[in-house]
């Protein structure tokens, strides 16, 4: 047998910073959501890439910010649980932001959160600035904090994932693999398929309403003929939000349906009847059982 490499790399950032976008150009798949608004992943997220010997299982995490809710502190805690989890860290920093005052608490807090971990920076989003700006905020970060190596990348166009990816796994300890060749995430189908919804009901819905529900898939039916039966239940907190939810004649939400139908239709490879109902629960953001269907743990929520 010749030598193998394994090991945990954790993506951690602001949120919005391209972390989700990363984990799946790396993974090659959609395993994690992604939209153009803050806070959309709310647990962590495993992906699996290989590359040459290496295995390298990427963590997708939570944006870093300050949290106010339960369900942000919960969120919070599960981000800065996967760097002190990780071999190798990853800190994303969006190029045209630059060193936000978020950056500085993150990079205050990196030394003490991480357990011996290699730390990388990737700036990230370089298709939207000069050269000549990457040049001094590469220089700015490297002043703020001794990273290992500095990548700079665009998650969403490709340039420089493969460089950062052969870095990695050359980096990672030696070691068995984790999972078998052809994984490629860790999450349950059921999750994946709630985490469809979500995405394009986030998409859909504006303002703050996407961070005032959560999906569950309740039922996952495999049919003789080879499709699935799956129900989804989608927890808001007044029925102000089902209304908006529901949208006029039902049309709101016979789109989302549809749209996560298909992706969820492409990513099994088979047909899909999916069902969501809309269940009003003023105070799901304080109960236990939402967060474990979600991945986090409700205690790390406690203020
Ligand atoms: N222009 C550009 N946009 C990008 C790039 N990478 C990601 N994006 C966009 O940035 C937005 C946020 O991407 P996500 O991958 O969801 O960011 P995230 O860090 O996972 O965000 P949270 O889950 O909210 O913490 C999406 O609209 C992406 O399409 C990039 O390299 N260039
Ligand atoms: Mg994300």
């Amino acid at each position: 047998m010749t030598d193998t490499r394994c090991g945990f790399v954790a993506l951690i950032g602001e949120p919005n910073a391209g972390k989700s976008t990363l984990l799946n150009r790396m993974v090659g798949a959609k395993v994690s959501i992604v939209t153009h608004k803050v806070q959309t992943t709310r647990a962590r997220i495993r992906g699996v890439a290989l590359e040459g010997d290496a295995q390298l299982v990427f963590v997708d995490t939570p944006g870093l910010f300050r949290p106010r809710r339960r369900l942000d502190r919960a969120m919070v805690a599960a981000a800065w649980g996967g760097a002190a989890d990780a071999d190798i860290v990853v800190l994303m920093v969006e190029a045209h932001r630059g060193v936000t005052a978020g950056v500085k608490a993150i990079l205050e807090s990196l030394n003490e959160r991480t357990d011996n971990a290699k730390i990388a920076l990737a700036i990230n989003k370089i298709d939207k600035v000069p050269t000549e700006k990457l040049l001094a905020l590469t220089k700015e970060l490297n002043e703020a904090f001794d990273f290992m190596e500095t990548f700079m990348i665009s998650a969403e166009k490709g340039h420089g994932c493969e460089d950062l990816r052969a870095w990695l796994a050359k980096e990672l300890p030696e070691g068995p693999w984790l999972y078998p060749e052809d994984q490629i995430a860790d999450l349950p189908l059921r999750m994946i398929a709630a985490e469809m919804t979500r995405e394009k009901l986030t998409l859909r819905l504006h303002q703050e309403l996407p961070y005032q529900l959560t999906v569950e898939t309740e039922n996952w039916e495999e049919r003789k003929d080879g499709s699935a039966k799956i129900d989804q239940l989608i927890y808001v907190m007044r029925d102000g939000h089902k209304g908006i939810v529901l949208g006029n004649k039902g049309e709101t939400i016979k789109a989302v349906s549809k749209a996560a139908r298909e992706e969820l239709e492409e990513f099994l490879g088979r047909r899909v009847h999916l069902f969501l109902q809309v269940k009003v629960r003023p105070n799901w953001l304080e109960d236990a059982e939402r967060y474990s269907e979600m991945g986090l743990d409700f205690k790390d929520g406690n203020a």
